[in-house]
C-alpha cells in the first residue's frame, strides 16, 4: 500500500508537509500545526502518511457535506476498510453510508431527540446538583477524575437502562474507539492492552436483557420490534451508544472548565450570568475541541479546492483547525463565552454530523450552570497533566480548587 514518492508525483500540486499528526509533539500542543496546515494551503498532502488533510473552516465544511464523494463505509480513520481489516465490525452508523446510515440514524435520532431530552432533564439537573455540591464540600478536587469523568458515566448509561457495575469500562472502550482511528501507534497499543480484558463486557451490554425497559438501548430494540431494524442491528446500534456517549461528554467537560480555569475573567461572566452556561459550553467546544479529527475515503478520482484526488485516497478534516480558521473567526485565539459561534465544527457537519449533540449540550449546560451557581472562582492548584489520543483533545488530570460563594 505504501506509494513511493514517485508514485505520488501526480499530487503535486498541494503543497507537502512533513508532519506526523499523531506524534506526541503534535498531540500535546496541535495547534501551530494547525495553522502550518491551515496557512500552507486549502489542502495538504502529509508525508509521512500518504494522506490529504483539511484545515480550513470553508473547505471542512465542504468536504464533510460531500458525503457522495467523501465516504465513511471505508472507515473515519486511517484504516481503508476496503483494504485493511477493522479492528471491531464497522459501526451500523458513523461507518456507513446511505442508505444504511440512513436507517441506522433515524432510530438513533428519535431517541436521541429535543423532546427525549425534556423526559431525562430533570433527571440530568438533579445529579448535576449533587455533584457540584458534593464537590464543593471538598474544595480540592481533580476536576477530570471526580467530575468530567463522573457526571457521564452517571447520566448517560442511567439514560440508557445500563446497570451501574462496571460502567468505568466504558472509559476503557471510549479510549480505544477514538485511539483506533489513528495509526498502530504507542497511543493505540496501549489502549489495546486495557481494553482487551473489557472487550466481552462491552459486548455482552449490548443485550436486549441487560437494558432498562424503556432506556435508550431498549429503545433501539423496539425499534427492532416495529421492524424498523434487524435484531442483528439492534446489539451494534446499542454498541453505537456505549462507543461514541460517554468519552466525548467526558472531554467536552473536562476542557470546557479547562477553559474556564484558565481564563477566570471568562468564568466571572458565566457566574455573573449562570444563563450563558449553554454558550459558554459551546465556546469550549470551539476553542478545545474533543473530536479533534476524522477522515474520510475518496470514492472515486476527483478535484477539491483544485487538487486532484484519487480513489481510496484519505482524507483527515481537522474540525480543531477549522475552529480556529482566522477566515472564519474574529480573534480565533480568544476564548470568550458570549461569541456565540455558530457554525462551529465540534460536532462535524453533514449527515454523520453528531446525532447525540443535544445530550452533549444538555450535560455541558447543567453542569457549567450549577458551577456557576455554587462556585464563585475556580483556582488551578498543580499542573493539568494531558492524555494523549489520536482523535480526542483530552486530560488525565487538572486539579483545581472551587471556592464557593
Ligand atoms: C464514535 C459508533 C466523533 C465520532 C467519531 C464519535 C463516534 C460516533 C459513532 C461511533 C463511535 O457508531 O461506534
Amino acid at each position: 500500500m505504501t506509494a513511493t514518492p514517485d508514485q505520488l508525483a501526480h499530487r503535486i500540486g498541494a503543497p507537502r508537509l512533513d508532519i506526523d499528526p499523531f506524534s506526541d509533539d503534535f498531540l500535546n500542543n496541535p495547534y501551530p500545526y494547525h495553522e502550518e496546515i491551515r496557512e500552507a494551503g486549502p489542502v495538504v498532502w502529509l508525508s509521512p502518511y500518504g494522506i490529504w488533510a483539511v484545515g480550513r473552516h470553508e473547505h471542512v465544511r465542504a468536504g464533510l457535506n460531500d458525503w457522495q464523494n467523501f465516504i465513511s463505509s471505508a472507515g473515519v480513520g486511517l484504516a481503508n476498510f476496503r483494504t485493511e481489516k477493522p479492528f471491531r465490525p464497522p459501526s451500523l452508523i458513523l461507518e456507513a453510508d446511505p442508505p444504511q446510515h440512513t436507517r441506522s440514524r433515524t432510530v438513533l435520532a428519535r431517541i436521541l431527540s429535543p423532546k427525549m431530552m425534556q423526559q431525562v432533564r430533570d433527571a440530568f439537573a438533579e445529579q448535576a446538583e449533587l455533584l457540584i455540591d458534593r464537590l464543593v464540600e471538598k474544595g480540592e478536587i481533580d476536576a477530570v477524575k471526580e467530575l468530567a469523568e463522573v457526571y457521564p458515566l452517571k447520566v448517560f448509561p442511567d439514560a440508557l437502562g445500563l446497570a451501574d457495575e462496571g460502567r468505568e469500562n466504558l472509559l476503557l472502550y471510549g479510549n480505544m474507539v477514538f485511539n483506533a482511528f489513528g495509526p498502530r501507534n504507542h497511543i493505540f497499543q496501549e489502549a489495546v492492552t486495557r481494553y482487551e480484558p473489557v472487550r466481552e463486557w462491552i459486548m455482552n451490554k449490548c443485550q436486549r436483557e441487560e437494558l432498562r425497559p424503556g432506556g435508550f438501548g431498549d429503545l433501539i430494540y423496539q425499534a427492532a420490534d416495529a421492524g424498523e431494524i434487524t435484531y442483528d442491528e439492534a446489539p451494534m446500534l446499542v454498541r453505537s451508544f456505549l462507543s461514541a456517549g460517554v468519552d466525548t461528554t467526558v472531554n467536552g467537560l473536562g476542557n470546557a472548565i479547562f477553559c474556564l480555569a484558565n481564563h477566570p475573567e471568562q468564568y466571572d461572566k458565566l457566574v455573573a450570568t449562570p444563563a450563558l452556561a449553554r454558550a459558554a459550553f459551546e465556546e469550549a467546544l470551539r476553542y478545545e475541541s474533543s473530536v479533534q479529527t476524522f477522515f474520510r475515503t475518496v470514492n472515486q478520482s476527483l478535484e477539491f479546492a483544485g487538487v486532484s484526488m484519487q480513489e481510496n485516497d484519505k482524507v483527515l478534516f481537522f474540525l480543531a483547525a477549522a475552529n480556529r480558521d482566522p477566515r472564519q473567526w474574529k480573534d480565533p485565539e480568544v476564548f470568550d463565552i458570549e461569541r456565540r459561534p455558530v457554525g462551529h465544527m465540534a460536532f462535524g457537519s453533514g449527515i454523520h454530523g453528531c446525532v447525540g449533540q443535544v445530550v452533549a449540550r444538555l450535560e455541558g449546560e447543567l453542569i457549567l450552570d450549577a458551577l456557576a451557581r455554587k462556585v464563585k472562582r475556580i483556582e488551578l492548584i498543580g499542573q493539568p497533566v494531558r492524555r494523549l489520543n489520536n482523535t480526542l483533545r483530552a486530560l488525565d488530570s487538572l486539579p483545581v480548587r472551587f471556592i464557593p460563594h
